[in-house]
C-alpha cells in the first residue's frame, strides 16, 4: 500500500518591523486553514516566521534584540497555531528565535539564543526541535554592507546536531522527518547526516536576499533562486527523501526576499513552486516510499559509503592548498 502524505508550503510574504506577532500569526492562520481545505496534513512555514528578519538590524547591546526571541512555545501569540492544528488535525512546521534559559558549556545556566524550528504534531504536540547549526552572516556592525546579516551576532550554533523523528502524521503512522534551517541547504553534510537516520521528509524555511549583500561582487538575481533550488533538488536526490522548502519572499523593511518556495520528490524533481511574492500555500501528494527506489540502488548507504575516506569532512574545517606537483629528476 502506497504511503501517502499532502504537505504544503506556506509561504509568507514580507513582515515588516512594526508588523506584531498577532498579525504574523493571524495570516499563518488563513494559510492554515486554507492548506487544509485542501487536505493538506502537514504545513511547513517559514525560518523566523513570527516577525521580520531582525538579524538584518544592529542592536549595540544582544539584550535590546529580545523583544525578537520567544521565552516560551506555545506562548500566548503562538498558542491559537497550536489550536488551529488541533482543531484540524494537521501539523505545522515553525520557525522561531528561541530565548531559554540552558546550561552552557560550563554547565552553569545562562540566558542562550538560538534561531530554531519546531515540528508540532496534529495533537498539539511538539514532535522534534532543531536548533540551527549554520549560521550565516556576521557578529560585528560591517559598515562595508547595504544590509546587515547578524545571525552570528544574535544566535548561537545550534547544540541538538541535525534530529531525525519517526512519528505519526496525516493518516499515516510513521514518518522519518528531519529539519534544517535556511543556509543549512547549502550544505550536503547536513542533508547526508539527516540521509544517515533515513529521514523521508525534511522541512525547512528560510529567509533569503535575493541580492548577495557582502558588497564583494555581483550575482544575478535568477542564480539566488538557482542555487537555492539546487541545494534542495541536489540534497532530496543524493539522500532519496521529499523535502518541503518554505521562504519568507518579496520587500521586507526595503530588504527583498527571495521566495520561490518549493517542494521536491526523492528524484530531485520540483513538484510544487510558489509563483507570488506574498502569502502563499502550494501543496503537493507525496508518496513516501518513492524514497526506497534511491535508497536500495545509487544511494544504498550500506553498501556503498566509504567513510574512512571522509575523515576530512570532520577533522577539518576549512579547505587546505594540494601539494604541488613537481617532475621527478631523471634517474
Ligand atoms: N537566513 C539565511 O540563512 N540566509 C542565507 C543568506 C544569507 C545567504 C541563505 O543561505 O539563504
Amino acid at each position: 500500500m502506497a504511503r501517502n502524505i499532502i504537505v504544503a508550503a506556506a509561504q509568507l510574504g514580507p513582515i515588516q518591523k512594526a508588523e506584531p506577532r498577532s498579525v504574523a500569526v493571524a495570516r499563518m492562520l488563513r494559510l492554515l486553514e486554507q492548506a487544509h481545505r485542501r487536505g493538506t496534513e502537514l504545513v511547513v512555514f517559514p525560518e523566523l516566521a513570527l516577525t521580520t528578519f531582525f538579524p538584518r538590524h544592529y542592536y549595540e547591546s544582544i539584550e535590546e534584540a529580545d523583544q525578537w526571541f520567544e521565552t516560551a512555545m506555545p506562548s500566548n501569540e503562538t498558542e491559537p497555531l497550536f489550536a488551529a492544528a488541533r482543531r484540524l488535525g494537521i501539523g505545522f512546521h515553525l520557525g522561531y528565535a528561541e530565548l531559554c534559559e540552558e546550561a552552557g558549556e560550563t554547565g552553569r545556566a545562562r540566558r542562550r539564543r538560538f534561531n530554531s524550528a519546531i515540528l508540532v504534531g496534529p495533537e498539539g504536540d511538539i514532535l522534534l526541535k532543531y536548533r540551527k547549526i549554520h549560521l550565516p552572516g556576521h557578529a560585528a556592525f560591517d559598515p562595508a554592507r547595504n544590509v546587515q546579516h547578524l545571525e552570528k551576532r544574535y544566535f548561537e550554533v545550534g547544540n541538538l546536531g541535525f534530529p531525525v523523528i519517526r512519528a505519526p502524521m496525516g493518516a499515516l503512522p510513521g514518518i522519518n522527518m528531519g529539519m534544517m534551517i535556511c543556509n543549512d541547504r547549502r550544505w550536503p553534510e547536513a542533508w547526508r547526516v539527516l540521509g544517515l537516520q533515513k529521514a523521508e521528509l525534511v522541512l525547512l524555511g528560510y529567509n533569503t536576499p535575493s541580492l548577495n549583500q557582502e558588497g564583494r561582487g555581483f550575482e544575478a538575481h535568477h542564480l539566488r533562486v538557482f542555487h537555492s533550488h539546487l541545494s534542495v533538488q541536489a540534497g532530496c536526490y543524493q539522500n532519496a527523501c521529499f523535502a518541503v522548502a518554505t521562504a519568507k519572499a518579496g520587500t521586507e523593511d526595503g530588504c527583498e526576499l527571495l521566495g520561490h518556495s518549493i517542494i521536491v520528490n526523492p528524484h530531485g524533481e520540483i513538484i510544487a513552486m510558489a509563483t507570488t511574492w506574498d502569502d502563499e500555500v502550494i501543496t503537493a501528494g507525496c508518496d513516501l516510499d518513492i524514497c526506497t527506489l534511491g535508497r536500495t540502488t545509487v544511494f544504498a548507504f550500506e553498501k556503498h559509503r566509504r567513510p574512512e575516506h571522509y575523515t576530512r569532512i570532520t577533522s577539518q574545517i576549512g579547505a587546505v592548498d594540494p601539494p604541488v606537483w613537481e617532475r621527478k629528476a631523471a634517474e
